[in-house]
């Protein structure tokens, strides 16, 4: 049977719907929650929106924002709820152990673009596009519900985030064909932009000076460090260092980007980055983490250089395989 008339079926028989998304959310999990509500809200439906982080300050633009909830806000109506709608989580796990609890107990839409979900819902829609705000849109278009601002402006905001701005690999004529489906509708293109990359503290600028000043760039591998006295020195936040690693992979020629943040009690978070080909998350996976092959990650215990050199030592060993297996 066609999914999306499988879950249209199966919320025309529910009224009131909880919809939860990952903890640590971005635009593509509160873009997903805020676009299905209001849409869902067209048919008179109720619904709470869930998440364990609430919304990140940098989305606090969309419409509707302030309408997702934490776990200690969640009103006591709760108990009422019908159904569950998770989006763009690949597990339940991922709602955080409240959420898992809460979600457990009710039917499950499960709605998600992650390659590894485990269909963990009672009905599974998952399908690897850009991001789940697609599908979402897809769902929309399906039910008959108007794309008004607020809903496009929600789902452009997932687009933009999941593909960086139509950069990625999973760019594609659908995507572009949606994404101009939502400018359609409305979608306020511009202050999306605005509030997902132009609204950077100076912290973090000073910050981002502070580690390139030191980077490294040797044999196709580019790194850098974040120390505490660096961040200390730019007047700068935890927060301030996201997206750096992201920036040492522009760098031309380099295959792996690599960053060290040092933390208290020796212990390194170390973030992979990659291009052409090397899956940074066998390099993570030696170290006890994980991730995708273009994005992933690990913690290390020890010394900063010495994290370091056992760190890019596999970096190494890995593209020798990559080089080695192209070969043949
Ligand atoms: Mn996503």
């Amino acid at each position: 049977m066609n999914r999306l008339k499988e879950i249209e079926d199966e919320i025309s028989r529910h009224d009131r719907f909880i919809i939860g998304s990952h903890r640590s959310p971005e635009a593509d999990a509160i873009g997903s929650q805020l676009g299905l509500s209001r849409a869902l809200r067209q048919r008179g439906k109720q619904t709470i929106l869930y998440n364990r982080d609430g919304v990140p300050k940098n989305l606090s633009f969309l419409k509707g924002s302030d309408s997702v909830l934490k776990h200690d806000e969640l009103p006591e109506e709760v108990a009422d709820v019908e159904m569950g709608i998770v989006l763009d989580c690949s597990g339940l796990d991922r709602l955080g152990d409240k959420g898992k609890r809460l979600f457990r107990g009710l039917p499950i839409i499960n709605i998600d673009h992650h390659k590894d979900n485990t269909n963990f819902g009672d009905i599974n829609y998952v399908e690897p596009v850009a991001a789940t705000t697609q599908i979402i849109a897809d769902l929309i278009q399906y039910m008959g519900l108007k794309l008004d601002e607020p809903i496009a402006t929600a789902l452009y905001s997932g687009v933009i985030a999941d593909t960086s701005s139509f950069r990625n690999e999973n760019v594609s004529a659908n995507l572009m064909a949606k994404a101009a489906e939502l400018l359609e509708g409305g979608a306020d293109a511009r202050s999306v932009i605005v509030n997902l990359y132009e609204r950077e503290p100076f912290s973090k600028l000073k910050l981002l000076g502070e580690v390139l000043s030191t980077a490294e760039f040797k044999e196709r591998i580019v790194w850098a460090e974040i120390t505490p006295e660096k961040i200390a020195k730019a007047g700068a936040t935890q927060e301030d260092t996201e997206g750096i690693v992201g920036k040492l992979r522009t760098t031309e020629g380099a295959k792996v980007a690599c960053l060290f943040k040092k933390l208290p009690e020796d212990t390194i978070k170390v973030s992979l980055r990659s291009k052409d080909g090397v899956d940074v998350s066998k390099v993570a996976a030696e170290f006890g983490g994980g991730g995708h092959r273009v994005a992933a990650g690990c913690m290390v215990d020890g010394e900063l250089e010495e994290v370091k050199e056992k760190v890019l030592k596999e970096i190494k060993k890995k593209m020798g395989a990559t080089r080695s297996s192209k070969r043949k």
